[in-house]
């Protein structure tokens, strides 16, 4: 029998040991009980407030309205100016209205975001990571004065197109084109899937071939207004996973755009340009996940310790504690991972290399989810409803660990790093 209170919201029993307040003591470890290690000393006292502020918007604007959403397959749109207004949307990036905020901040924001939802974390990370770091890093002085401002308060939404619906983990094998017609303009013909936002989105980074080069360095990005004649954008429906969340298939028919859509950087010539992109969207993820994993660390300490079963709290049995302290290990060596990639990123970004980005995406999406797996087991019958986010974070995970690279995708990265013998192999024909 569950001898804890309830919690007025949801039929979850209330916390026994709740994590900081926003204005709580953080001379407590800011992380919770899970911090075994001393993660907290790490994080400078404006780190931590930066983490805390984001944790308050959290428990504010989404831990009361999550269940719901996620039941009902709701993606907030009007939550997207708060986000603007809390200064995550292109936190990383400078100028144009952007935060200019650390790697490591960005990462904190991620980890606390992603406690409330993969789904919302992944909005912040399309927006900012995607969208705004493409037009950022490669774009023309017009295009970033003309999006960048608005994408940063939230006014305008920006979706990111690059996988189609056969080429995921091999974007160099893309069939939508951009050819260029008399006169300058270009003319998109294509499909894209899995794009997140894209129905909600005022502005579309587009990756297609041109064919004005051989390997792949052909391909080229476009910033596409989503009301272009030729665009059309629709959700995917019946997902398991990141429900509060939207992901859509775009269809480009004959999208015809002015000479000066295109991303003009040398710097977005070839696959170079999106995978940049890819390389922070995937660094945020690094952070993100062990978000997930800490929150549903302490959805189960906080149950085990209040449910008692043979006339003990479950946290006093031997396997349970067995249980906690593996995920507690996981989740400490995860934030390790996360901050020394992110402390490098900072210092030397250029000493940031791919194998290093695979290295956290792999392991800590491999970890969070089976953390958030555990935590769901533990939770019994309980754990398989929304009142508990567990089963909710796993079933988000699904999608996290699959996008911005695969498990196999970062193995043969690394691998190629380890060996210099790269094991992508294409077939043609
Ligand atoms: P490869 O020959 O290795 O590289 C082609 C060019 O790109 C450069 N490069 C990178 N540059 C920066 N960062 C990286 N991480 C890079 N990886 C490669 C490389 O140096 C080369 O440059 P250059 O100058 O010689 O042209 O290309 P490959 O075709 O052999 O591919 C290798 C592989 C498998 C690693 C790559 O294709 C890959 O990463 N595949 C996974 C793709 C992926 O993560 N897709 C998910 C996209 S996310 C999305 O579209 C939807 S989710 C977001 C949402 O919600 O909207």
């Amino acid at each position: 029998m569950n001898t804890a209170t309830t919690n007025a919201t949801t039929n979850a029993p209330a916390a026994t040991h709740p994590i900081p307040a926003p204005s709580g003591d953080i001379s407590a470890s800011f992380l919770g009980p899970v911090d075994l290690t001393g993660l907290d000393g790490m994080f400078s006292a404006e780190e931590k407030a930066l983490a805390l502020r984001v944790r308050g918007f959290v428990d504010e604007h989404i831990r009361p309205n999550i269940g719901r959403w996620y039941d009902q397959a709701v993606f907030p749109r009007e939550i997207v100016p708060e986000l603007g207004r809390l200064g995550v949307l292109g936190m990383h990036l400078h100028g144009y209205g952007c935060a200019g905020r650390t790697a490591v901040e960005y990462g904190l924001a991620a980890q606390e975001l992603e406690a409330g939802d993969s789904g919302l974390r992944t909005f912040v990370s399309v927006q900012g990571s995607l969208a705004m770091s493409a037009i950022h890093k490669h774009g023309s002085e017009e295009q970033k004065s003309q999006w960048l401002p608005r994408m940063a308060t939230g006014e305008a939404i920006g979706c990111f197109g690059l996988t189609e619906p056969n080429a995921g983990s091999d974007p160099a094998s893309m069939t939508t084109t951009a050819r260029q017609a008399p006169g300058g303009d270009w003319v998109l013909t294509g499909t894209k899937r899995w794009i997140g936002l894209a129905t909600l989105a005022d502005v579309a980074v587009i990756w297609a071939q041109t064919g004005a080069h051989g390997d792949g360095r052909g391909v080229r990005g476009f910033v596409v207004p989503t009301d272009t004649p030729g665009f059309h954008a629709e959700a995917i429906g019946q997902k398991l996973s990141m429900r509060a969340s939207v992901q859509c298939q775009i269809t480009l028919d004959e999208v015809r755009l002015p000479a000066e859509a295109i991303l003009p950087a040398d710097s977005a010539i070839g696959l170079k340009g999106p995978f940049q992109c890819l390389n922070e969207a995937r660094y945020g993820i690094i952070w993100g996940v062990m978000g997930a994993a800490r929150d549903s660390f302490n959805a189960v300490l906080d149950y085990t310790m209040g449910r008692t079963q043979f006339g003990t709290p479950l946290a006093g049995f031997q396997l349970t504690q067995a249980k906690l302290a593996d995920m507690a290990v996981a989740i400490n060596t995860g934030y390790l991972l996360a901050h020394q990639i992110g402390r490098t990123k900072d210092a030397t970004p250029a000493s940031v290399s791919p194998a290093m980005i695979s290295t956290g995406k792999l392991d800590n999406c491999r970890v969070a989810i089976g953390i958030a797996r555990e935590a769901r087991e533990m939770l019994g019958g309980n754990g398989i409803t929304l009142d508990y986010s567990p089963l909710r974070h796993a079933n988000n995970l699904e999608s996290v660990r699959t996008y911005e690279g695969t498990d196999e995708v970062h193995q043969l990265t690394i691998g190629r790093h380890l060996t210099g013998l790269g094991a992508f192999t294409r077939t043609e024909g």
